[in-house]
């Protein structure tokens, strides 16, 4: 049979690298079938496309995943493609989180034949298996023989064959600029972006995240060598074809576990692996200098730091308490002692916040070595304690919002503040954060330092923004 892995693109933002779900599944499914994959963000088609693609291509089995930010375009999707007769099976976290509403069980249409609920890696080559003898049942959930839900366990991890799949539609050196790097031999023909997982879940249980529900409370790692092999693998094919890799290791917080963290960091180290790296880490981890040291040898470039709010009050408010506003200066000048940088993540309108929040937030980072900050205002996912908080409390003003996709729009009431103006603080934090006058300032403040990190940085800020936020403006605000 030959199957589709599709994964919508959010029509709004760009994506700089492509879903780790797409590469783990296909490298999963049991042998006799091919799989091809389609990333909205770098092959856009219309639903008529797609359709046709699929009808042409003889696919007997179309995957499709998605965040809740781009489901109403997945079930779009998924609709024309089972008028068209084929069958369309649905995960990620949106519809693990609502299935009803994918199969149509909660008084809507429709929209898929069959949902993975949660994590699949066990469930997927059952739903290959099903569907190639066309008996797909409704629902696939990861439980074990006694019916207990099972997260699987990660030191089995299948190897995904780098060195032999087609990812050029993930190259980010433009088609045009190709043939002057391949004249000039600098090494730069192709540059990949590429996601890798170390391990699963979060303890921390932050009011608005999916993820400690989604992927559980205790953290499963992968072995040491498996992710080394990984990353050896990436850097041959960025050899073999003249070109750059670097990784985003998708951990919710990389360094949950310090001395496991360590010890992988230590074998990158040993056995060469080291690429240009960006992780995801959280302040308080971020206090242990031998852990900086180590990611500054082992390839660390880029640290996401969810900082969310400098108000304590807020972050209170959000679960989030862990987070120490008053030691965000002094984790960010740890980095860049070592030429590390961090991209500081905000929230706004959260409880606590006061129209104001964008112009306190930008004048803090000002004082702080260069960061790449992001902005975006409070959502409430399903099935986040924050939905069912503000549910409770009858402040959801559009409790469906993700089926009326309205990107940077609240779907609730902020207390202290109206959710246009959450909206024009968004606005007006990215307007100013990435202004030519920022943009100087962050570096001119790095100045002496070698100019690879001045260019990077640059190269950084002037792409970094579209991933998150329309260059274009977004539309009158909504009440
Ligand atoms: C990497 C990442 C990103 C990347 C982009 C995604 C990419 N290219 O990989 C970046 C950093 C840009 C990003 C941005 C955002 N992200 Co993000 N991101 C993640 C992160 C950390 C890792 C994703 C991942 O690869 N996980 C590992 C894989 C293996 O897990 P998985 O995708 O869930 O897949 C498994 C199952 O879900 C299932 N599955 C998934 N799809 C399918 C499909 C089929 C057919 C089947 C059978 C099974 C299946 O099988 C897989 C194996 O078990 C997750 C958190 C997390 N730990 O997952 C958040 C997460 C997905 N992001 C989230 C959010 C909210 C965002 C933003 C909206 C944040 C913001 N405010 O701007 C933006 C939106 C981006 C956009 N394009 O619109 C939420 C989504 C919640 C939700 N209900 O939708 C998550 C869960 C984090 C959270 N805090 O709750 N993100
Ligand atoms: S926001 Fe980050 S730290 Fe908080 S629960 Fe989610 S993954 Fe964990």
């Amino acid at each position: 049979m030959r199957i589709l892995l599709y994964n919508p693109d959010n029509g709004v933002t760009a994506n700089f690298m492509p879903h780790l779900w797409m590469f783990l599944l296909q490298a999963l499914t049991p042998a006799g079938h091919e799989v091809l994959l389609i990333d909205g963000n770098t092959q856009p088609m219309s639903d008529a496309e797609i359709v046709r693609f699929v009808l042409a291509k003889g696919i007997g089995l179309v995957g499709i995943g998605a965040m809740t930010r781009m489901i109403a375009k997945a079930y779009r999707v998924a609709d024309a493609i089972r008028a068209a007769g084929v069958p369309v099976v649905m995960g990620g976290p949106h519809v693990t989180e609502l299935p009803e509403e994918a199969l149509g069980r909660d008084g809507g249409p429709r929209h898929a034949d069959a949902v993975a609920l949660g994590e699949a890696d066990e469930t997927w080559p059952k739903i290959v298996a099903d569907a190639a003898r066309g008996a797909l049942k409704e629902r696939y959930v990861p439980v074990d023989a006694f019916g207990q839900e099972r997260k699987p366990d990660l030191q089995g991890y299948p190897k995904i064959p780098w060195d032999s799949l087609d990812i050029d539609q993930f190259n980010r050196i433009p088609g045009f600029v190709r043939p002057i790097m391949e004249h000039f031999k600098v090494g730069w023909e192709t540059f990949h972006i590429i996601p890798i997982e170390s391990g699963r879940g979060c303890p921390y249980g932050c009011e608005f995240c999916t993820v400690t529900g989604f992927f559980g409370d205790s953290i499963r790692f992968r072995s040491n060598q498996s992710i080394v092999e990984e990353l050896l693998l990436l850097k041959a094919r960025a050899r073999r074809t003249n070109g750059q890799v670097a990784v985003f290791f998708v951990d919710d917080n990389f360094a949950i576990n310090g001395k496991r963290t360590k010890s992988l960091l230590r074998d990158i180290i040993a056995a060469k692996a080291q690429v240009s790296w960006v992780g995801q880490i959280s302040a308080n981890l971020l206090r242990d200098e031998e852990l900086v040291d180590l990611i500054a040898d082992s390839g660390g470039r880029w640290i996401f730091i969810g900082m969310e709010s400098l108000d304590p009050a807020n972050l209170a408010s959000v679960n989030k308490s862990f987070n120490k506003p008053g030691e965000y200066a002094a984790v960010l000048e740890r980095l860049a002692r070592r030429n590390i940088y961090a991209i500081t993540s905000f929230i706004f309108g959260l409880d606590n916040d006061t129209p104001g929040v964008a112009e306190r937030t930008l004048s803090q980072i000002r004082e702080w070595p260069p960061v790449l900050p992001v902005f975006g205002q409070i959502t409430p996912f399903p099935a986040t304690p924050l939905y069912t908080r503000l549910e409770k409390e009858g402040r959801l003003t559009r409790p469906k919002h993700w089926l009326d996709f309205a990107p940077f729009h609240m779907a609730h009431t902020p207390l202290r503040m109206t959710a246009a103006e959450v909206q024009d603080e968004v606005q007006y934090a990215w307007a100013n954060a990435y202004s030519p006058a920022a943009t100087r300032r962050a570096i001119d403040s790095i100045a002496n330092e070698p100019a690879p990190y001045k260019i990077s940085h640059l190269i950084a800020r002037l792409f970094f923004r579209g991933i998150y936020f329309p260059r274009k403006p977004i539309g009158p605000a909504r009440p």
